[in-house]
């Protein structure tokens, strides 16, 4: 029994994060884990903030640099799918925003943007979020 989960970890890191996402796929409306980063309920390594933005390092890091950049308040916007017109100035906000802590990290070579939408996409949290990974040398396609 101890083996078999050491294996599973161990071994299916990739199906572990992808059963994740289509576990957490259903799209909600639901309060998300980031409203407690938010809140500061729940700790999180904070690289940027200001009234609408709120940019953090990501707990299962896809580079040297993995950063979320998320509006403070979902307004509706559980993922990019969802945007209304109304949402095109925090659109526009999360990524300059980007843009800045990019810089901020020294990432003067380049980086990758993604958002994930929708279960095809494999998006796990339903509140927006710009992930900015970059310090290492990125594939063209992505998985
Ligand atoms: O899969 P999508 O695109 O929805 O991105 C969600 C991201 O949130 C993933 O890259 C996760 O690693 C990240 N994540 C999830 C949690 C979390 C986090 N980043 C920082 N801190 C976190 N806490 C405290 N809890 C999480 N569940």
């Amino acid at each position: 029994h101890h083996r078999v989960a050491i294996l599973s970890s161990h071994f299916s890191p990739v199906m572990a994060s992808e059963k994740e996402a289509a576990l957490a796929a259903t799209p909600s409306d639901s309060p998300t884990i980031f409203d407690k980063i938010i809140s500061k309920e729940l700790p999180s390594t904070v690289v940027y903030e200001d009234d609408k933005v709120l940019a953090f390092r990501d707990i299962t890091p896809q580079g040297p640099v993995h950063i979320l950049l998320i509006p403070k308040v979902r307004d509706g916007l559980t993922g990019l799918s969802k945007a209304e017109e109304r949402h095109i100035d925090i659109l526009g906000r999360l990524l300059y925003t980007a843009k800045l802590v990019a810089k901020q990290e020294g990432l003067d070579e380049g980086f990758r943007i993604v958002i994930n939408d929708g279960p095809q996409g494999c998006q796990s949290v339903y509140h927006i979020h710009v992930h900015l990974i970059g310090g290492r040398q990125m594939n063209w396609p992505p998985g």
